[in-house]
């Protein structure tokens, strides 16, 4: 079965009870059962539900996966990951994640006895130098968060394996339908379902998947252990949008290169970064691991905070939010927004300057958002007063 396909039908029969064609919500905290241990497979919804079976078989599906497992955000399943790692173990980050995974990591899971090295992935060498006998896990996205830069797969993961190190690779920016690291070496993918994935901004959710059958055990286990598993209806809402994912993505896809193209043009726009522009340092590297560019663009303005602030407030189709792969187009300030918990001289080592503003493009048509960026930049040049933010830190 192909992408789309599998998206629609893998692990979505009709129900058994009444035939209903879409996986019902399965709303039920426990389940009866006929005698002791004489059940249909599900005694506890922490432990088990059939909504989020459906949803984590598909999901495995599309990653050409074993096993799936679903949890309640993106964050709880980076969480989860970590459940793997003892006090003591060392874990080799891409230096350019959300900020949230560098918050549970750097800022909560330190206090646990876990030590964390950020690395620029670019070449991976540096990967290959940052090894320490403790290390257990590399934890990387690709394209990052929020400076799209892409780490080269195979190249890293053949690195971990050599050492019988753990490799997790965060695929939110590619969804699955551009990107399977799993493919390409990698042993645990990890979601935020929230994103490309659920597609209409309105459900939070997070996935891990995986062929290993001892790290999936452990997962599960933990899964069941911590709690942090999705409702039903969550789960319902993310198959809902998960059939649409390969549409959608051809959408984002071709409309974010036409608005990097488009920012490229702009005076008041430097260093427009899209792994599908030529000019990207890894585009070729993009081509090779990937089967589209993905619907992120980021750019710098010229002037800074002042004119990104401008800027922000006048946009009337690019909504000012967190978040992204959404079908409606979002504009956001990593620094003060979704990198708020990075120290500022960390975050402007990294690239994520003030002047950095970062595009979820949407499947609009893509004049009127090409026209609604336009008025915004031309706007922005003008100077007016503004509100200073407070950082969001989500
Ligand atoms: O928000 P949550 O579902 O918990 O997912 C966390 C997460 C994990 N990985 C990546 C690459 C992410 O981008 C995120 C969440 N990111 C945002 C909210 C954002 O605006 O970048």
């Amino acid at each position: 079965m192909k992408f789309s396909t599998k998206a629609i039908h893998v692990g979505q029969g009709a129900d058994p009870t009444h035939g209903a064609t879409i996986i019902p919500i399965v709303q039920t905290s426990t389940y009866t059962q006929d005698g002791l241990g004489d059940h249909k497979g599900y005694e506890y919804a922490r432990t088990g539900n059939p909504t989020r079976t459906a949803l984590q078989e598909c999901l495995a599906s599309l990653e050409n996966a074993k096993h799936g497992l679903c949890f309640a955000s993106g964050l709880a399943a980076t969480h989860a990951v970590t459940t793997l790692l003892s006090s003591g173990d060392h874990v080799i980050c891409g230096d350019d994640v959300y900020g949230g995974t560098y918050r549970i990591f750097q800022l909560v899971m330190t206090r646990f006895g876990l030590t964390f090295s950020f690395v620029d992935m670019t070449d991976p060498k540096r990967v290959a130098d940052a090894i320490r006998p403790n290390t257990k896990l590399i934890w990387l996205e690709t394209p990052t968060n929020p400076l799209l830069t892409i780490y080269d797969l195979p190249a890293i993961m053949q690195i971990a394996k050599s050492k019988g190190i753990i490799t997790a690779v965060d695929n939110t920016f590619a969804s699955p339908y551009l990107q399977n690291p799993l493919d390409l070496g990698a042993d645990l993918v990890v979601h935020s379902t929230t994103k490309y994935i659920g597609g209409h901004s309105d459900v939070v959710g997070g996935a891990i998947l995986t062929n290993n059958d001892k790290y999936h055990e452990t997962l599960k286990y933990h899964q069941n252990a911590v709690g942090a598993v999705p409702g039903p209806f969550d789960c319902w809402l993310v198959l809902r949008g998960l059939k649409t994912l390969g549409i959608r993505m051809r959408q984002h896809c071709e409309n974010a290169m036409k608005v990097a193209q488009f920012l490229k043009t702009q005076p008041t726009v430097e260093n427009v970064r899209y792994p599908g522009l030529p000019e990207h340092p890894q585009h070729d590297l993009a081509k090779r691991q990937m089967r589209g560019f993905g619907g992120m663009v980021t750019f710098n303005v010229k002037g800074g905070l002042p004119a990104v602030q401008r800027l922000l407030g006048r946009t009337k189709l690019f909504s000012l939010a967190e978040s992204l792969g959404g079908v409606e187009s979002l504009i956001g300030h990593p620094a003060s927004m979704t990198h708020g918990s990075i120290p500022k001289e960390q975050r402007d080592a990294r690239g994520i300057t003030d002047g950095l503003v970062r595009l979820s493009v949407g499947i609009e048509d893509v004049d009127d958002l090409i026209a609604d960026l336009s008025q915004a930049l031309a706007g922005a040049t003008v100077a007016q007063t503004t509100t200073t933010r407070v950082p969001a830190q989500c």
